[in-house]
């Protein structure tokens, strides 16, 4: 027992040192681990969505590691724990205590909107920052909680714009709605709803799925009498995918819309050829118009060998803040650097990110994109502050191209 015991120490020990981490008792005396906690989901229909977020993590997390930073007199070893949510709540939860046990010093995550809500609560109990680089429910930042931040629009900010979206720029006045009933998916289509009522848009149909459903021909089959003239969806691309194509094989020539679950690579390779001409919206501006994110693209294709899936940019930025404010502070303790965090004004790949009192995003613009050839492209790029006059100008600057 005693020797497997050694051995299985000696195993976690190279295994730290072989993923650029040192094992505790391996630390030289004017060194500090750090441990950067991140959760997703890792296996199932998302595996996709949650592995690029790892990688966007483990990225800045390793070019930190590489530069060599010295927080409060001790050269920093950054650690990445990372752990699989499964998209579920319950297990959010159960990871959240496991990653709070480990004491972790920050944490980047969770992915889904769903588990993000209820695991802050156990990183704002035990004091840990927390940075969701991809939730964005409202919900989250509106508990209360002063350790909970994120590096993306919410979605009262992306369901607005795509509401004004529909209705002024695709010019749709009859709109069904479908949502995968999570916390992401409904709220986004509730938002969406609100936005387009207040615009001037009918809602002739909602009906709703689940984030496991792959057949949607019933509802479909419902909404198509309804004449709508675009679809919007609130879910993921596990089920956007096979939706589209489900709604063209239904004869239904509707516009279809959606919002950042589905921008993904994953979801033209699902949806096939009835992709093209789909939209959906991804708050920030494009890569390219950001300082440095071309780089960041070519420095994420060189090392993992594929494209950016879809949130990589908005977790290395959330890393990167959490690293800034660690320096700030000159300590890695939560209590020291979170009063940091709250003041950040950082130039990051995805934007110039600042937080306001509740830790959302300041300002922040939202893009649309649309399949064209086979490919995402921009279709426009709208403010999200102040929101009616943004599209308007948007509007009338088409209205008079001189
Ligand atoms: N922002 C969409 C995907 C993550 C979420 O559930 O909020």
């Amino acid at each position: 027992m005693k020797l497997s015991g050694r051995l299985s120490l000696s195993l976690t020990a190279i295994i730290l040192v072989l993923s650029g981490c040192k094992e505790p008792s391996l630390l030289k005396a004017d060194e500090q681990l750090v441990k950067i906690g991140h959760a997703a989901p890792l296996t199932g229909t998302q595996a996709h969505i949650g592995k690029d977020n790892e990688n966007g993590v483990r990225l800045a997390i390793e070019e930190a590691n590489s530069a060599g930073i010295t927080i409060g007199g001790k050269k920093i070893i950054f650690q990445l724990l990372s752990e699989d949510d499964q998209a579920d709540p319950k297990n959010g939860t159960i990871v959240a205590h496991k990653l709070a046990d480990a004491e972790i010093n920050g944490m980047i995550g969770h992915l889904n909107s769903g588990t993000t809500i209820p695991a802050s609560r156990v990183y704002h109990d035990a004091g840990i920052p927390q940075i969701s680089p991809s939730a964005t429910n409202p919900r989250y930042t509106q508990q209360g909680f002063k350790s909970a931040f994120r590096t993306m629009a919410n979605d009262e900010q992306q369901g607005r714009l795509l509401g004004q979206f529909a209705t002024k720029h695709l010019l749709a006045k009859r709109i069904a709605i479908i949502d995968d009933r999570t916390a992401y998916g409904q709220g986004l289509a509730d938002e969406f709803e609100k936005s387009v009522k207040s615009n001037g848009g009918i809602i002739v149909a909602r009906e709703f799925t689940t984030d496991k459903s792959t057949d949607f021909r019933a509802i479909l089959t419902a909404i198509k009498g309804n004449q709508p003239d675009l679809l919007f969806f609130g879910g993921m691309d596990p089920q956007g995918g096979p939706l589209m194509r489900q709604v063209r094989s239904l004869g239904i020539t509707a516009q279809f819309l959606s919002g950042d679950g589905l921008y993904t690579p994953e979801f033209i390779k699902l949806a096939g050829v009835s992709s093209e001409g789909a939209y959906s919206s991804l708050p920030g501006v494009p890569l390219e118009k950001m300082p440095n994110g071309l780089a960041f693209r070519d420095k994420y294709r060189a090392k993992y060998n594929r494209d950016i899936q879809l949130y990589a940019p908005f977790c290395y930025d959330a890393v990167n803040i959490m690293i800034e404010a660690m320096k700030r502070a000159d300590s890695v303790k939560p209590e020291k650097y979170l009063p940091e965090l709250v003041k950040t004004d950082y130039s990051g790949v995805t934007a110039r990110i600042m937080f306001d009192e509740r830790g959302d995003l300041k300002a922040g613009a939202i893009t649309f994109y649309r399949v064209r050839n086979g490919k995402w492209e921009v279709a426009e790029t709208l403010s999200s502050t102040p929101l009616q006059s943004s599209l308007t100008e948007t509007q009338s600057d088409k209205k008079k191209p001189e």
